[in-house]
């Protein structure tokens, strides 16, 4: 918990808020705020437990909670989202089993990926959450696709891809961007830009000011967010969502956020990042800058903080209990899900 010394405040007041969020604004603020609470827990333990030898990858939000909470709050049960690297919260919040999620990252019998997939690269059948390659981009493609397709079966859902400042780098941003806009797709392109490639500063990456300015090009709405301001995300995530569902097509949403871990469990980041970031980047915590919001609008206090801490503790250390006991996949495994029975229904 913070004193607030440091900490940029958000400055809604209530009449903000209902603008923004709509009548229901101090229920969305408290669960996202327990939400996010949940990533924090998550995040400490998951990186303990690989350094530990327990688990075997992690790749941490620490710092970008706002974006995928925000997302998770801003789309309907049947909409589709294709993660990069750090974007499970959405699919917990969107109701992904905890559970079920750390007998991925434990890649045990019962991983819905049978172990096969990267640990921390969950799928979610039933949030629509789509299993994520590695190869930085390949999401974006992915999602537009199956947004054009959404268009031509004219279903109402929408599709949102998640990726990285750096992988604005990558072809399939540019295939993507490029035919989300020629196709007028259902599909928000929402780029986290962390300020860091690994290794790479955003400003290595591109000489564009800005990564929602490329959007100008394709000929889409571009818009840049505070992505540690839940309140900004979760309104204009809302908006995107909204404009791509009434057939109006794609937005690109760059949300500025700050990495505040290693790139992931296999990162040292003393080694190219100066210690004045993580200074600036703990101003802009977007967990902290809920809290003080959260207390500023009698919304939470001490104790509520602490018992909120106190559940995520518990679910996070029960759903650890729980995976850890469980077996590794059987060898008897080995080929199931790999291959459709043949004349078998189609996968839903
Ligand atoms: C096509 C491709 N090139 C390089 C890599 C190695 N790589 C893994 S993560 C990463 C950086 C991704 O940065 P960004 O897109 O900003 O996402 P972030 O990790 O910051 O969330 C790179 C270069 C890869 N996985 N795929
Ligand atoms: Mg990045």
């Amino acid at each position: 918990m913070t004193d607030g010394a440091d900490v940029v405040p958000l400055e809604y007041a209530p009449d903000d808020l209902v603008a923004l969020l709509g009548p229901d604004w101090s229920t969305t603020l408290t669960n996202a705020f327990r939400w996010m609470t949940l990533a924090r827990v998550l995040d400490g333990r998951m990186l303990a437990l690989q350094r530990q030898g327990r688990i075997g990858f992690y790749g941490p939000a620490t710092g970008q909670e706002a974006v995928s909470v925000g997302a998770a709050l801003s789309v309907g049960p049947t909409d589709w989202v294709f993660p990069g690297l750090r974007e499970q919260l959405v699919a917990l919040a969107r109701g992904h089993s905890l559970t079920t999620y750390l007998h991925h990252l434990f890649a045990d019998d019962l991983d819905p990926a049978r172990g096969r997939q990267m640990p921390c690269h969950p799928s979610a059948r039933e949030v629509r959450y789509v299993s994520m390659s590695s190869v930085i981009g390949t999401q974006i493609t992915q999602a537009v696709g199956l947004a054009y397709g959404l268009k031509v079966r004219h279903d109402p859902s929408v599709a949102l891809a998640f990726f990285g400042d750096g992988a604005t780098s990558a072809n399939d941003f540019h295939a993507g961007a490029n035919l989300a806009a020629v196709w007028q797709a259902p599909v928000v392109l929402c780029c986290t830009n962390n300020q860091w490639a690994i290794s790479v500063p955003v400003d290595r990456q591109t000489a564009s000011a800005t990564l929602a300015g490329k959007s100008v090009a394709y000929g889409l709405p571009g818009e840049r967010v505070d992505g540690t301001d839940v309140v900004a995300v979760t309104s204009r995530m809302r908006a995107a969502v909204a404009r791509a569902r009434a057939g109006e097509g794609p937005t690109l949403l760059e949300f500025v956020v700050f990495r505040m871990t290693p790139h992931s469990s296999s990162d040292d980041p003393t080694r190219y990042q100066a210690p004045d970031f993580l200074q600036r980047a703990r101003q802009r915590d977007p967990y902290l800058r809920l809290e003080l919001l959260l207390r500023r609008l009698d919304l939470a206090d001490d104790a509520k903080l602490a018992a909120w801490r106190e559940e995520s503790d518990v679910a996070v250390r029960a759903a650890i209990e729980v995976a850890e006991h469980t077996p590794p996949p059987s060898p008897d495994s080995l080929e199931t899900d790999v291959f459709a029975p043949s004349g078998g229904p189609a996968p839903s």
